[in-house]
């Protein structure tokens, strides 16, 4: 273990990069009620430890702090502007007003209690430089709380999350470590970033949205600009031999308006609404309380994710995340019932309405179902639901309550839909004239033959 790290450091620092040809950056710095001397030690590590004509300015945003003298101080400093807000904004609202005013080509966020270390941003520039869709951070050192001494971490993590939508950091695979030891300098690709430190192309991050300007104080921007630049064509990448320490602190050493749970799940669902389709459910499953927040309108954002053509959350998880296990409690399948060409749709009804067949169009919207592990037959908050108990009822669609009236059992072999309760079954006999009824079970019937095209969830 020790000579790989020797040999490691080894590498990095011989590393060289042509600096001549990399553009300068603006660094952005957010804070609120930092303490000065944090504040302080993060600005003159980027000017100390950068080659002096790649910073081309360091941006302090200060967001609203109750005294405005802490950086009008650092006003004084070199290259230092400060941007102060008139109103407390958070830190997403914060880093764009700092983007906005932005000079160089090329974008640096971090926190405001950092300690840049040695040929820490040559590595990232050049990455991005050479190819502008790349976000690439630091490996994150530690700054100790207690002592503030600068404490090496590890380079073979990574950033993932769990279903509650929360940022970890997680050991590569075995076989990637393995892939590695060639050569450890190499950018690791993650599925997050933790979010305060990193570099990306000015141009690039106003095309892609910058922020969401509804999200408010702190939490929930990382995820929702992480899976942002993945589905919309980019990539996040850790680049070993840029290191930055960040001091990690036990809790938030300033007010929440509005209460830090409760921002943090709006934050969060509004990340899981526009970028994460039918999985998030499994946040929700995950986190129930998190349904009660309301989370604002999030139109923008949706249009801007259309506009840009951004792949879908399933793309996601298999192209950049296939470590994420997708749980079985809940939702085990989810795709089309279709009988030969006809799928069951929803024919755009909502609440209480019929569903009915309708040609089978294999990109999902009306089209989708998913089977939970209690029975229900779902689209989004939606259950199929008997409408009566006599036969010929109308199936229709209620808010998913897993009364008995919206429990069916799995399709059997011979293709029926058979009622947990009662002896009634899945038919499309009258599907131009009633939609889906339920009809007395009769294996021999074409029209109580159900086929579900899944992709099941739990392999994909
Ligand atoms: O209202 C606010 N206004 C601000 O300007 C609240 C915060 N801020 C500033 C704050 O002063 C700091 O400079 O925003 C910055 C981030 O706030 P922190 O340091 O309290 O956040 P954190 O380090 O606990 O949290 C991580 O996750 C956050 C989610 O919103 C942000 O993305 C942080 O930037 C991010 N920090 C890192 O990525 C550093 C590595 C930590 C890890 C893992
Ligand atoms: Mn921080």
């Amino acid at each position: 273990m020790f000579s790989f790290i020797l040999h490691f450091i080894y590498r990095c620092r011989r590393k060289t990069w042509e600096i001549e040809d990399l553009p300068p950056t603006s660094v952005i710095i957010t804070f609120h009620n930092e303490a000065r001397s944090s504040l302080l030690r993060t600005v003159v590590s980027v000017l100390n430890r950068s080659p002096e004509h790649l910073i081309k300015e360091i941006i302090l945003v200060d967001d609203f702090s109750d005294n405005p003298q802490d950086g009008e101080e650092l006003a004084k400093i070199q290259k230092v502007r400060v941007l102060r807000n008139d109103k407390r904004e958070g830190l997403m609202r914060s880093r764009v007003k700092g983007a906005d005013a932005a000079r160089a080509t090329v974008l640096t966020f971090l926190d405001s209690h950092c300690e840049c270390n040695v040929n820490w941003l040559e590595p990232l520039l050049e990455r991005v430089e050479k190819d502008p869709t790349r976000v690439v951070c630091p490996v994150i050192d530690v700054i100790s709380m207690d002592t503030f001494q600068y404490i090496g971490a590890s380079a073979d993590l990574r950033g993932g999350f769990d279903w509650n939508l929360v940022f970890k950091w997680e050991y590569l695979s075995y076989a990637e470590r393995e892939s590695r030891q060639r050569d450890p300098t190499q950018a690791i690709r993650t599925p997050m970033i933790a979010g305060g430190l990193f570099v990306i192309n000015k141009k690039y991050f106003d095309k892609l949205g910058k922020y969401d300007m509804q999200m408010d104080v702190w939490g929930g921007e990382n995820l929702e600009i992480s899976f942002r630049v993945w589905q919309c064509g980019g990539s996040l990448e850790i680049i070993p031999c840029s290191r930055v320490g960040h001091v990690f602190r036990k809790r938030h050493p300033y007010s929440f308006p509005g209460g830090s749970g409760n921002v943090f799940a709006k934050n969060t669902r509004r990340a899981a609404e526009v970028w994460m389709d039918d999985y998030k459910h499994f946040y929700y499953s995950s986190v129930p309380l998190a349904k009660n927040i309301p989370f604002g309108d999030i139109s923008e954002r949706v249009k801007l994710r259309n506009d840009l053509h951004c792949k879908s959350f399933k793309w996601y998880l298999q192209n950049v995340y296939p470590e994420l296990s997708i749980p079985h409690s809940t939702t085990s399948h989810i795709g089309e019932l279709r009988q030969g060409i006809f799928c069951l749709d929803t024919m755009g009804h909502l609440l209480d309405g019929y569903v009915a067949l309708y040609q089978c169009h294999h990109t999902g919207g009306n089209q989708e179902w998913s089977f939970t592990n209690t029975g229900l037959i779902k689209h989004h908050d939606l259950c199929l639901t008997l409408s009566s108990h006599m036969k010929g009822a109308q199936v229709v669609m209620r808010i998913c309550d897993g009364s008995d009236s919206q429990k069916w059992h799995r399709i059997e072999p011979g293709g029926l839909l058979r009622h947990s309760r009662y002896p009634l079954c899945l038919d499309s006999r009258l599907t131009n004239i009633r939609g889906i009824t339920a009809e007395r079970c009769n294996s021999a019937s074409d029209t109580q033959k159900w086929q579900l095209t899944s992709s099941s969830l739990s392999s994909a």
